[in-house]
């Protein structure tokens, strides 16, 4: 226990304080350096806290991700395009797995992430309380929320906490796959029937400005990006990404025989980008409040399904619990 003064101050003890600062010079110095923290490092508090905070709001992603799409796995319109979605959405779920435990390098268990998420008190992302009415949703979904999340997420594949960009890495080439087989579903369809063209349409029509705030609210807005472009964690500000996406789906969506749905969307020859329009962040605060067209809906179904995961979790468990006492008993004999 640490010693305190009478007063409950914690003792001076310049041996301490000085290994702190040691700590704290090693940390600044890698960060400085471009090198990695890994989890055995010293590291500040605050940094570990953000880092819990931005990778369970991931992990969270990837799980409640799952649910719009999963919506259309009995639907896909043929056996190919189900086999595939089938696979998409369980990748999800890997990346959610690896984020899960990446995280738990940091001291903070899975359960713990878990149980935030289904009390409500832990965010994933806005994107996932939109819904999914019709097959188009899952081309819009791969070309617009995958293409946000490989923009936002190559970056983080050198971001300074080794597990996460580690994590980053492999979760970056899937979802480029991703995102390729949402851009065939539109291709598909914006060249079919006239029905579909509509179809493909109104899908690019619903989920363009939400996926544009995938990127987080405005620079100035933005209560955390200053320090974690500091630490390394974040390269590049929610602004400067949310523009690269777009500049990169301007000629996409030409590619594509689809309109983008932004009256503000013209080349800016001086700035070498694309200007777009206002987002309507009043949407976007009111989603993250819980109040999207999806929210309860999202977090109902995973707090069922956690339940009905219940017994599968006992089990492990239980296999475990008795695999342990197994080992344990045949040491024992080894060391007679
Ligand atoms: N939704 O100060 P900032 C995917 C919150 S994975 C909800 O700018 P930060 C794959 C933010 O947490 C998609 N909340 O925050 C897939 C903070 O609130 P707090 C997920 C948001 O962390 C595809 C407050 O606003 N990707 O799509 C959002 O510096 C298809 C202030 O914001 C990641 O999580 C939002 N969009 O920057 C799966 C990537 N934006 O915590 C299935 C990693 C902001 O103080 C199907 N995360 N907030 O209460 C990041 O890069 C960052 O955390 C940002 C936000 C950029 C999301």
């Amino acid at each position: 226990m640490e010693s305190t003064t009478p007063a409950g101050a914690p003792a001076a003890d310049p041996a301490r304080d000085a290994a702190r600062d040691t700590e704290s010079a090693e940390f600044d110095a890698v960060i400085a350096a471009d090198g990695r923290i890994e989890p055995r490092d010293a590291m500040p508090d605050a940094y570990r806290k953000t880092l819990v905070r931005q990778m369970s709001q991931h992990a969270n992603s990837e799980i409640i991700g799952m649910q719009p799409e999963g919506n259309w796995i009995t639907r896909a319109p043929s056996l190919m395009r189900k086999a595939i979605l089938m696979a998409k959405v369980q990748d999800e779920a890997g990346h959610g797995l690896y984020l899960y435990s990446a995280a738990e390098t940091l001291g903070t268990s899975r359960a713990e992430m878990t149980d935030a998420l289904l009390a409500g008190t832990a965010r994933y992302s806005s994107i996932f309380n939109y819904p999914t009415p019709t097959w188009a949703d899952m081309g819009a979904i791969g070309w617009l929320v995958d293409g946000a999340a490989i923009m936002n997420q190559m970056p983080l594949c050198r971001c300074s906490y080794g597990p996460y960009a580690r994590a980053m890495v492999r979760i970056c080439k899937e979802e480029s796959f991703h995102q390729r087989q949402g851009f065939e579903i539109l291709l598909t369809l914006s060249r079919g029937t006239t029905a579909q063209h509509e179809m493909a349409q109104d899908a690019v029509n619903r989920w363009y400005a939400p996926s544009l705030m995938m990127f987080g609210p405005p620079d100035a807005d933005s209560s955390h990006s200053a320090q974690s472009m500091a630490w390394k964690i974040k390269r590049f500000s929610n602004d400067e990404l949310r523009q690269r996406f777009v500049d990169m789906l301007v000629p996409q969506a030409e590619a594509l025989g689809l309109t983008l749905p932004d009256d503000g969307l013209r080349w800016n020859e001086q700035r070498g980008h694309y200007d777009y329009g206002d987002l309507d962040w009043a949407e976007f605060k009111a989603v993250l409040r819980g109040e999207g067209q999806c929210n309860a809906q999202r977090l109902a179904h995973r707090r069922r399904a956690h339940e009905d995961g219940a017994w599968v979790r006992d089990a492990a468990s239980a296999y475990a619990a008795k695999q342990a006492t197994k080992d344990a008993a045949r040491q024992e004999v080894s060391a007679a």
